[in-house]
């Protein structure tokens, strides 16, 4: 089976690709990623001198590469993780968002359409069903309401992809997955943030009271979700994958500075983000009926794995702080104000 993973050197991405060749020998793999300030190929050193792994950089939006590509190496299944995925960034800076995200699905979908793909896998969000309120749980048929430009980018993409099964009978499946955490997550999500910055004793800045809501989902569940949706997912059907694991941000934050050794004093309650979504909550049971998943990791194991894969990695943390991110931190967290 050949797949071509798109966005293959961000976090999910890659933690695609090194679960995927370290227990699939029948499969082979193309990355097409533009290697954005998101995309690291450290991330896949494992992999790359693996003879069923290639890579090449790109841009998902630019038509006659991504024919070419599909043309030089068809491939059976298409599973399209790149994204512009942080919600502050696409507050702050809106036009790549849509640039990527819906011009960048449009054109693989496009592609995809013209090669008669098998399988086009489109990684979405619960973020597109917007804020749940309690005690409710969305499940695949719970309305649309994304409120950010990221989410609503993401509903747009997600629809896109559902209209070409509908109307092209383009081979689509479409998984929407919860707040995923664990190694080599890019430090402006809110774990590895907390945990790099508790680590090296820096101010932890928590949006507004603390108390929005996550599902967190390791993302090797998460990958397993997705290969189980590739290989059992019904054609034109959407796919929620949730962690089981609701948690108030405060919460999390408080874990991971008792983890660490740090005190409370390092928590700042800082000026809200703006649309801020206050509830998101998954009903997973249709993938867990319909291909056997379910969540593996429990929260208390999975954050402990991935503070530990921090503190053993400060190089790789080193290295993405430096220069572009200080410019974003200041950006995002420059003007916030302390709220009490
Ligand atoms: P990420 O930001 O870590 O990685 C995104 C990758 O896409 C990077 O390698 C980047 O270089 C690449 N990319 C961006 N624009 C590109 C373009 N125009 N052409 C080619 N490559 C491009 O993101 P992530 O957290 O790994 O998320 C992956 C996917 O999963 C996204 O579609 C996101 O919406 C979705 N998702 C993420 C989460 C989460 O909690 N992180 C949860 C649910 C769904
Ligand atoms: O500095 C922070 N302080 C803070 O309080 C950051 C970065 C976040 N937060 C809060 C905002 C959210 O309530 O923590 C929560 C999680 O924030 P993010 O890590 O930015 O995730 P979220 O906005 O929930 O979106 C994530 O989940 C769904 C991913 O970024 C998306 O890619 C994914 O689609």
């Amino acid at each position: 089976m050949r797949l071509l993973v798109t966005g293959g050197a961000g976090f999910i991405g890659s933690a695609f690709i090194r679960l995927v060749l370290g227990t699939n020998p029948s499969v082979s793999i193309l990355n097409l990623d533009k290697l954005t300030y998101a995309g690291n190929l450290e991330n896949l050193e494992c992999v790359a001198g693996n003879p069923r792994y290639r890579f090449v950089r790109g841009d998902i939006c630019d038509t006659a590469l991504v024919n070419r590509v599909l043309e030089e190496w068809p491939v059976d299944a298409i599973v399209h993780f790149a994204a512009e995925s942080h919600v502050d960034r696409s507050i702050l800076s809106p036009e790549p968002v849509f640039e990527t995200n819906l011009r960048g699905t449009f054109t693989l979908l496009e592609a995809a359409r013209r090669r008669r793909v098998q399988r086009f896998l489109h990684v979405s969000t619960d973020e597109v069903y917007g804020s749940i309120p309690e005690p409710y749980a969305a499940d695949e048929s719970y309305p649309l309401r994304p409120a950010s430009p990221y989410s609503a980018s993401k509903a747009g993409s997600d629809l896109l992809a559902l209209s070409y099964f509908t109307t092209y009978r383009l081979p689509v499946v479409v998984t929407r997955a919860s707040n995923n955490y664990g190694p080599y997550q890019f430090p402006e999500k809110l774990i590895p943030l907390m945990i790099s910055n508790a680590l090296e004793g820096k101010p932890l800045p928590v949006y507004g009271d603390g108390m929005n809501v996550r599902d967190w989902l390791y993302v090797d569940d998460h990958c397993r979700a997705i290969l189980a949706a590739l290989e059992k997912g019904r054609e034109g059907e959407v796919y929620n994958i949730g962690g089981n694991c609701s948690l108030p941000n405060i919460e999390v934050v408080r874990k991971i500075l008792k983890a660490t050794g740090r005190g409370e004093d390092l928590i700042r309650f800082v000026t809200d983000r703006p649309g801020h979504d206050r509830r998101y909550a998954l009903s997973s049971e249709k993938i867990m009926r319909e291909t056997g998943w379910s969540p593996q990791v429990a929260f208390e194991n999975g954050i402990q794995q991935t503070i530990a894969w921090y503190q053993e990695n400060a190089g790789w943390v080193a290295r993405v702080k430096s220069g572009e991110y200080q410019n974003y931190y200041a950006l995002n967290y420059g003007s916030r104000e302390e709220i009490r």
